[in-house]
């Protein structure tokens, strides 16, 4: 008899996703078509089985399921195999281990707990893999848990605020070179989180840059005033929610406006839903943290031209 799919339980099984996840990556970001029973209920193949785990790989590697959702399977093979090369000697099981401990702190709304474990992730692995393949994927989950009714709002605020506080010292506790170049960080009016932004500050700190970190929601005016008075080199923007603000293409077209020839690299789970008025603008829209050091390494390079 042939074998037209598996139910999404089995699908949810084997792909260490949660039904919920499933569901949600097909129907926002149609990243799989699986096809139906004659009772319409969802079937999965072994190839779609194997695309969700790939998938499930990349986000907890830092990838935002946003921008990686349309790659074909080959490609999220590369994937799997480009993010495994260039991993931190750390063994294996560090940050996997590290990740569940986090997780299992924030369910105890144990927020010194969690402290404690980053700050040892910190230690064993550095900034850099220690945002990558802990405290991004961490993120995700706390919301996903929440938004599947798991985890409270107070399990969300107590590692929110943690969270907010580490990566804020990794940005306020790095002193560039008096030559570095300089970044303004910020998110668009009405972008009220602020965890990509200190991502992408805390990254660049990380490669040498020097962060003027302004928080949440900066109107135009003020991000280009703050540009002129730090002589910065380039802007990054973190957009998250809301994804369907009318607003905020004005928004970005009055930051171009006011800044028409510096660098604008921007990322966040719901910059996608903006990539017209983000190309229009001439952004770099980035969706992992290699990706955020690639477009910093280019506007470095641009700038010792
Ligand atoms: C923390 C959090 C909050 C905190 C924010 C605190 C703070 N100071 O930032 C609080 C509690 C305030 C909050 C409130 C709300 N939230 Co909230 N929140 C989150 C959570 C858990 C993390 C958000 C975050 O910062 N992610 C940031 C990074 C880590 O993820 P990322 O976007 O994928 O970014 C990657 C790349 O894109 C890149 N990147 C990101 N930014 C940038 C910037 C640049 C320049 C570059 C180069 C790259 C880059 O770096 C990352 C590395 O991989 C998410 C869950 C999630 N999965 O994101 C929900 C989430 C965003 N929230 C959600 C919701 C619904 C809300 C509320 C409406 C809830 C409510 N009913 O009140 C409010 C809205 C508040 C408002 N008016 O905006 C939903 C949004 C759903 C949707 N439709 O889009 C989410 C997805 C949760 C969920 N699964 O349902 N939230």
């Amino acid at each position: 008899m042939v074998n037209h799919g598996f139910p999404i339980a089995i699908a949810a099984r084997r792909s260490g996703l949660s039904q919920h996840v499933i569901r949600a990556w097909e129907k926002r970001y149609g990243a799989i078509q699986p096809g139906r029973s004659g009772t319409k209920r969802r079937l999965y193949s072994d190839d779609e089985i194997e695309r969700l785990q790939l998938l499930r790989r990349a986000t907890q590697s830092g990838h935002s399921i946003g921008n990686i959702a349309s790659l074909s399977t080959d490609d999220l093979r590369v994937l799997a195999v480009t993010d495994t090369g260039t991993r931190d000697s750390a063994p294996p099981d560090t940050a996997d281990s590290l990740r569940e401990a986090s997780l299992e702190a924030i369910e105890r709304l144990d927020g010194a707990g969690l402290e404690h474990i980053l700050q040892t992730g910190l230690a064993t692995l550095g900034r850099g893999p220690l945002m990558q393949r802990v405290i991004v994927p961490i993120i995700a989950e706390v919301g996903d848990k929440w938004e599947q009714g798991i985890l409270r709002v107070a399990h969300e605020h107590c590692a929110t605020s943690v969270i907010r506080t580490l990566l804020g010292n990794f940005v306020h506790a790095h002193s560039a070179t008096s030559n570095a170049p300089v970044l303004v960080v910020t998110t668009p009016p009405g972008q009220l989180h602020e965890l990509g932004a200190l991502i992408a500050a805390a990254t660049a700190t990380d490669r040498g840059w020097k962060v003027l970190y302004l928080g949440p929601s900066l109107p135009a005016e003020e991000v280009a005033g703050a540009f002129a008075v730090s002589k910065a080199d380039a802007l990054a923007l973190s957009i998250i929610y809301p994804a369907d603000d009318p607003a905020l293409p004005g928004h970005l077209r009055s930051i171009r406006k006011l800044l028409p020839n510096s660098p604008i690299i921007a990322g966040g789970r719901s910059a996608h839903a903006y990539s017209a008025a983000l190309s229009e603008i001439g952004a770099t829209v980035c969706g992992s943290i290699p990706e955020i050091v690639r477009a910093l390494d280019a506007v470095r390079a641009t700038r010792l031209q």
